[in-house]
This record gives C-alpha cells, structure tokens and sequence, in this order.
C-alpha cells in the first residue's frame, strides 16, 4: 500500500523506504521475493497504457535524474524524436564512481528487478527494443546478479519483445559521463563527446537514446506500481519524490536512507545516530566530492536540488560524507585531487595538465613542505581549470580545494610548516 506520510509527527520527515524495503531479506534479488513485494505491477498498469501516456504520467511525477544533475526525466524521454522504425536505445549508467557514492551498486546487489521493470517501462515510452545496462568493470559479481535478474525476467516472459544487455566497461570514472560511456559501450576508448547533440538525438550508434542512472530508472517501477500523483506527493515542489542518501565517515550508524527530498542534514544525522561519541560534525561533503563541502552551519537547509544550489552547493548524488573534528581537510582535499589526477581521462589540456599540478602542489602542503605562496597558486590553478574543460570532470576536480580553502584557508597555510597528520588527535585517521 502506498506509505502514508501523515502518520508520522508534523516536522519528522519519515524515511521512504521504497526502494530499499527489501534490502535486508534472504535472496531478495530474486524473481519470487521481488513478486512477493508487489513487484512487475507497475509494469502491467503501464502495458494498458499508450506510450505517450506512460510518458505523461513520468512527467507529472516530477521525477528527476539521480546520477547527479536532476534534470527532469520525463522531458529527457520526450526529447527523442519521433519513432522513424529504426533502433532506438535506452542506457542505463551503473557506473557509480562518484565519492562517496553507494546507492546504485547496493540497489542492483539487493534489488535488480526494479531495475529491470523500471527499464520495461521506460522501454515502452520510448519504443526501444533494446535497452543496456553499463556497469563499472570492477564489479563482476554485480554484474552476474544483474545478468541473473535478466534471465529471471526474460524468462518468465515480463519484457515481451525487450532485448537487455549487461556491459561491464574497464573502470574508469570518466565513463560515468554520458557520452564517454556511449563510446566506451560502443568498443572505444571512454572520451566525452561534444554536446549538442545531445543523446536524446544522437547517442549509442549515433541513435536516439535515454540515459538515465540505475537509481532514476527503478523510481519508475514504484511511479507505475502506486502512482505518479503518489510519488508527486513527496518531495517540495521542484524537488519532487524521494531519493536515497549515502551516509558515510563519522557517524554512528553509517549507511543508505531513503527519504523525500526536503530533509535536512541534521535530521539524517538522527537516523544514523549522530556523530560518533565524544566528537563533533567538522565539516561534510552532500554530494561526493564534486560538490562544494558543508559546514555545521548547513545542517538545517531542506536537501532539494534548489535550496543546495541556494546555499552554495550540489545534491547531485546525495553521497554525504561526514568528518569530525579530528580530520585534516588538507588530507581530505589531497585525496579527492589523487583521485581527479588518477581519473582525467587526458583528452583536454587544463584538466589533464591541472589536476597534476594541484596533486604537486596538495602533496607537499599534506607533508608540511608547503611554499608561501602555494594557497594563491592552487587558487589561480583553479581558475584555468574552472569552465575550461571538455566535461563536467574538470570544474569537479578543482571544487573540493576552493571549497576546502574558503572554509578552512588556516589549514592550508599551517601546510607551509607543519605535515597535516601532526595537526590532528588521530593521526592515523583514515578517511577511505
Ligand atoms: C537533450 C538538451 N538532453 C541536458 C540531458 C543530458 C544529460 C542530462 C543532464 O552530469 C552531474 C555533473 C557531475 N537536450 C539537454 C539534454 N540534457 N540538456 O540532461 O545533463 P548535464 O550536462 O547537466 O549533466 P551530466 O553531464 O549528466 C551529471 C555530477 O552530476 N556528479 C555526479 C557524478 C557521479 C555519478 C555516480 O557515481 N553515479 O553520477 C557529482 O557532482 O559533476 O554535474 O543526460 O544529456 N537540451
């Protein structure tokens, strides 16, 4: 039945827990558990249902991308032009690689067929026959789950015409954008392409193509399953609906939490039991490390897509990563900057050539061998990388060091004289 959100104490958001209901059962990935949950429902309510209405009812759902932009899903779908009898394709981008990021990998572990129907339905508003599934190479055993779930489906006759295909790609962060993905799924090297166009127009094999994160596409199962004035229902009125939160680092409980969107940071922080004992919230990051980092004084702004972006930062993927006062955001921000480093892909200069600088630059103010000089020289780094790159990877990377330097400027400089792990409590903190 559909959550009733009137039970709970007029200010308590409840959490939502749609999506992960069954995370926590015996063999719930399987066909038989899925069904026992009311699951494939969805899918029949949306077989009785036009193409253009299944689509419709997406729109008014007002449900929106969660691999980190939050553009409106059903305007994405509608932008594919009309059917001229060719291939048309929906991707699905399992790539999850963001820092901090732990929804879509658990989802497929625990609960693959809402995937799997969500991409049915999807596949029925969009008329493709052939839908894929792009998963980071590391994770072979997701990997077969998913390809499992296929066959259980497939199977027992759910997708009807529907062909889906599993790819794992090699593991690179890159290919979590969406036109290096389409490149890597078609056998090439994982480099983004120049938009426009856009997918929706030319994307795999230069086809009309939905992409869409694995967490957006099993919304759909529960839009179609309740409804989409249900889902509309949650959420304020431009952050629609309900996501899942990743909560990692220092708290009590850490891990995944299904709420609307509207929550605040500190009322998560309640349901993972607040900062581990004895120690107090430093500083946070809300989405991965490719957003702007929080300080306790955000605790209490509503987590929808606007009101982040009003208070200076990103939802993006909801990856919240919580640090007490015993980090070192110099260490922090020198590992996020490894990782951009490791991750450019080396197609544009400024990225290619700038994350390696500020890794330098980050290395020797971590090991208290800073110059004077070197905060202004990672500021000025930013500025050529910031707007100058090819995709999103670059103004990513440079994010956590002017965040870090606007919040705690003090820490970087003390990285002139003294090693970052001599400024903290614990020195052997250990952050990933
Ligand atoms: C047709 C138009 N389609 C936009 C489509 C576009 C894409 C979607 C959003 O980056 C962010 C990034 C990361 N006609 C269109 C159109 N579209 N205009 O809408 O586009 P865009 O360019 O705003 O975003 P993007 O390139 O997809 C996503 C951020 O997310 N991020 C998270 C990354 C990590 C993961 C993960 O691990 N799962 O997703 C973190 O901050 O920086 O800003 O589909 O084609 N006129």
């Amino acid at each position: 039945s559909e959550l009733n959100l009137t039970d709970f104490p007029a200010g308590e958001i409840p959490l939502t827990p749609i999506l992960t209901d069954m995370w926590g059962e015996d063999r719930s990935w399987t066909l038989d558990a899925y069904r026992a949950h009311g699951g494939y429902q969805g899918l029949e309510k949306a077989k009785t249902m036009e193409p253009s209405a299944v689509l419709e009812a997406v729109k008014n759902s007002g449900l929106r991308g969660r691999g980190g932009a939050g553009f409106p899903a059903g305007l994405k779908w509608s932008f594919l032009p009309p059917d001229d009898g060719l291939p048309r394709y929906l991707v699905v981008n399992a790539d999850e690689s963001e820092p901090g990021t732990c929804k879509d990998i658990p989802q497929i572990m625990a609960n693959p067929h809402a995937l799997i129907e969500g991409m049915a339905i999807c596949s029925r508003a969009i008329r493709c026959e052939h839908a894929f599934v792009y998963l980071r190479g590391e994770v072979a055993h997701v990997y077969r789950r998913l390809l499992a779930a296929v066959r259980e489906a497939t199977e027992a006759g759910l997708l009807g015409d529907l062909k889906i295909t599993a790819h794992a790609g090699a593991g690179a962060y890159i290919c979590g954008e969406e036109t290096a993905l389409l490149d890597s799924l078609e056998g090439r090297r994982g480099h983004p392409r120049l938009k426009p166009p856009f997918p929706a127009a030319q994307g795999l094999f230069a086809r009309p193509t939905v992409i869409n994160n694995v967490e957006t596409i099993s919304q759909v199962a529960g839009i179609f399953k309740y409804s989409d004035n249900w889902y509309a229902s949650m959420g304020t009125e431009k952050s629609k609906g309900h996501g899942i939160f990743s909560i990692s680092g220092h708290v009590k409980h850490p891990g995944q939490f299904e709420a609307p969107f509207g929550i605040t940071m500190r009322q998560l922080l309640s349901y993972c039991g607040g900062i581990r004992d004895g120690h107090e919230l430093k500083f946070w990051a809300v989405g991965g490390s490719s957003a702007p980092i929080f300080t306790p004084n955000e605790l209490d702004v509503p987590l929808t897509y606007e009101e982040v972006v009003s208070a200076g930062s990103m939802l993006a993927t909801r990856a919240i990563q919580v640090f007490d006062e015993t980090t070192s955001v110099v260490r922090v921000v020198s590992r996020w900057v490894d990782f951009y480093q490791h991750e450019s892909c080396g197609k544009c200069t400024p990225c290619r050539e700038g994350t390696y600088w500020m890794k330098q630059i980050m290395h020797r103010l971590e090991a208290g061998k800073g110059e004077e000089g070197d905060v202004e020289k990672l500021l000025s780094i930013t500025s050529e990388i910031g707007g100058r790159c090819f995709c999103a990877l670059g103004d990513a990377a440079i994010t956590p060091v002017t965040s870090g330097i606007k919040h705690f400027r003090e820490e970087f400089e003390k990285g002139y004289t003294t090693p970052a792990w001599e400024l903290f409590p614990y020195k052997r903190t250990v952050v990933f």
